[in-house]
């Protein structure tokens, strides 16, 4: 059942304290990279968009969500570990050996995931596989694919974009998580590929521009991108590395804060500011 805004909002906060949770638990992985997903694939979960049922997660007629960034694996991590899809207390398992958690997404160790990702640039060519599918199989469900705003100068994204627009694939969105950095430092320093919309559009998509850490534009965004006929549409999702605990990572110094977990002595802190609480100051 589709989960209103102010559940989603809630929802999201539940989904954040996960993915910290698990990451430092961990003691490695993505969570700034996870966090700033986190409106976008909270509201493709929990807001009625993604059909899909744990218990077949391989119905032929469920709608797919491709995570291209595979390193932000703690956000579907979460998601899928509050809707069912494994029992919720295994996502402390992440990254330990034996644990279907693994890094990067895995879809043959882990049901509800759709592709096994990491090597970045692969998931929209997959997700163009899953659209065109659809259409030889005459099923009526939706692809969605995230990609990173560093991802996308893999070259092989742009492949998949010209043949999304060359047959049409309205069955398709794909979501640019553009948060600014990428592993190294800043995304357009360290290749430009400004202006992301302006490139979609020439390739023959529809686009749209979106506060992505804002939960009623992405819920608005995404309907309206179901309702666009005849060509493959894309949302380009302003957001924030880290969002949710900048304070604490401005703090730290770092606002990119690649592929770190929280250190175990500032989780409480982390939890406290995704939940907009202070924490109570220790009295001697
Ligand atoms: C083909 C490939 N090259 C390099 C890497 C290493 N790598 C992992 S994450 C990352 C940065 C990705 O940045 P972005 O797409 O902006 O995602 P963000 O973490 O900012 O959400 C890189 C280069 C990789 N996983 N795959
Ligand atoms: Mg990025």
């Amino acid at each position: 059942m589709a989960e209103n805004l102010v559940a989603l909002l809630a929802r999201a906060k539940l989904i954040r304290k996960d993915i910290l949770r698990m990451t430092t638990e961990a003691g490695s992985g993505h969570p700034s990279s996870s966090l700033s997903a986190t409106e976008v694939v909270t509201a493709l979960y929990f807001g009625g968009f993604l059909k899909i049922d744990p218990k077949k997660p391989h119905d032929p007629n469920r709608d797919r969500f491709i995570l291209s960034k595979g390193h932000a694996a703690p956000v579907i991590y979460a998601a899928l570990g509050q809707l069912g899809f494994f029992p919720h207390e295994e996502i402390m398992t992440l990254r330990k050996l034996g644990s279907p958690l693994e890094g990067h997404p895995n879809m043959v160790r882990l049901a509800g995931v759709e592709a096994s990702t990491g090597s970045l640039g692969q998931g929209l060519s997959l997700g163009v596989g899953h659209a065109l599918a659809a259409r030889v199989d005459k099923r009526d469900y939706h692809t969605y694919v995230m990609t990173g705003d560093g991802e996308i100068g893999q070259g092989q994204i742009w492949e998949a974009a010209a043949t999304a627009a060359k047959y049409g694939l309205d069955n398709l969105t794909l979501i640019v998580d553009r948060n600014h950095y990428q592993q190294t430092g800043a995304a357009e320093e360290v290749l430009n590929m400004d202006p992301i919309d302006g490139k979609l559009t020439a390739f023959g998509w529809k686009t749209q521009i979106i506060n992505g850490n804002d939960m009623g534009e992405v819920v608005t965004a995404l309907n309206r991108a179901k309702e666009v006929k005849g060509r493959p549409t894309a949302i380009v999702s302003l957001t924030h590395k880290g969002q949710g605990i900048l304070k604490l990572l401005a703090k730290l110094g770092d606002l990119n804060f690649h592929g770190k977990p929280v250190p175990l002595k500032y989780l409480d802190e982390a939890i406290a500011e995704v939940d907009g609480t202070e924490l109570t100051p220790v009295t001697k």
